[in-house]
């Protein structure tokens, strides 16, 4: 909004110039997200201890987590209204990509509130059933995936990391790997969200490195010497990826240990639709596995658990999700999430390189 309300007077102020950079609006987005947070976030923890919105712990659970009973649950609405707020104030509002992307995070972000008010404000333990909440991410990323190849033509051609001239065209089948992509993200954040900050974190970095990939995916010339595909206009997608890393940043500040808000489903689901959503629109999907390494060796602990205990009623892993493995192996759960994050961290420099490694 203020791109468009002030760039226009800068023939007559040169100093609002600065309004058609990018990378000016993105670090702009990063700090109002992370004050939009800073400012709400005690005053929503308070509503929501007033409404009694407190995370119900299950008894199958590490005993560790049985003190965590009544924290405050559906935090994730001061992420989603600080990642809005910023973008609609710092995003070029023309950018179809820039309302796809937040359509995205409106979409999984009203599945996971549904989910979250039944169980914590009806209390229907159990939420949400599994197949309509699947169900309903699954709409939600048919209709991004339909409007970028119905409405803005996308191509079906996958980008591979290091293979410079690999670009297979896999015509329709593109449709249901984009949205395997997008409600996959969504569900790996989702599975990751068991430890205080062990989710938050490393959304913000992965949302730190898709700021990159965004910019350079949207610049012609660092486009053509990295050799990835152009995007003209996802650029602007940088902006909402700094959003996303104030407001993860911000959260932070309270969902850090001892946590005093956990994010939620209303939290949780929306984060990973929208680096999902950024992965596929900048074609990047293979990146979002290095990216989002962290979120994909936890639901790929999950699956294996499940596969291992139905194929030889035997299990992997103490307990899956991993982080509960190494809660249970006796690690502190500070410990567990710094680590956690540490790799998080090297995931997403490694899959930086990637870019020039091809
Ligand atoms: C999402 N939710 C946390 C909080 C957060 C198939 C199976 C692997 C599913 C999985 C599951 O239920 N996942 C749901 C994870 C929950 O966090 C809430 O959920 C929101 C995210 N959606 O915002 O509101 C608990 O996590 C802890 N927490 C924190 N700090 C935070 O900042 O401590 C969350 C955020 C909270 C709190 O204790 O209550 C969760 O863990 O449920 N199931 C599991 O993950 C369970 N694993 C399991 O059953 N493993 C089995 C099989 C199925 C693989 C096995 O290993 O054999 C574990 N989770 C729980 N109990 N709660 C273990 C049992």
């Amino acid at each position: 909004m203020l791109y468009h309300l002030l760039y226009s007077f800068h023939e007559d102020h040169p100093a609002f110039n600065v309004f058609r950079y990018i990378t000016f609006r993105t670090s702009y987005a990063v700090l109002t997200a992370f004050l939009i947070c800073f400012v709400i976030g005690p005053w929503v923890i308070r509503r929501l201890r007033q409404s009694q919105i407190g995370q119900q712990i299950r008894q199958d659970g590490p005993p560790s987590h049985l003190s965590k009973a009544g924290t405050p649950t559906m935090g994730g609405l001061v992420i989603l209204v600080a990642v809005l707020g910023a973008a609609l104030l710092w995003a070029d509002l023309r950018s179809p990509y820039v309302w796809l992307v937040l359509f995205s995070l409106v979409g999984f972000g009203w599945i996971g509130f549904a989910d979250d008010y039944l169980k914590f404000v009806k209390k229907h333990s159990a939420g949400l059933r599994p197949r309509y909440k699947l169900l309903s991410q699954t709409a939600v990323a048919a209709v991004i995936v339909g409007v970028l190849y119905g409405a803005l033509h996308y191509s079906t051609q996958l980008s591979v990391p290091f293979f410079k001239n690999f670009h297979p065209d896999i015509g329709w089948l593109y449709l249901p790997f984009a949205v395997l992509v997008i409600v996959g993200a969504s569900n790996a954040v989702n599975l990751t969200d068991g430890l205080d900050g062990l989710a938050t974190g490393p959304v913000a970095v992965a949302a730190v490195a898709y700021t990159i990939v965004t910019y350079v995916t949207g610049h012609r010339v660092f486009a053509d010497y990295l050799l990835i595909p152009y995007i003209d206009g996802a650029g602007e997608l940088a902006v909402l990826c700094g959003a996303l890393f104030g407001a993860g940043l911000g959260f932070l500040w309270f969902n850090s240990y001892p946590a005093s808000v956990f994010m939620g489903d209303v939290g949780s689901l929306p984060l990973g639709g929208m680096l999902g959503t950024v992965a596929v629109i900048t074609k990047h999907e293979f990146l979002l596995l290095l990216v989002g390494g962290l979120f994909v060796i936890e639901a790929l602990s999950v699956i294996l658990q499940v596969a291992s205990f139905k194929m030889r009623a035997k299990r992997i892993f103490l307990m899956a999700p991993l982080h509960h493995h190494f809660e249970l192996k006796g690690w502190p759960e500070p410990k567990v999430v710094i680590r956690f994050w540490i790799i998080a961290i090297v995931m997403a420099l490694l899959s930086l390189s990637t870019l020039k490694l091809r």
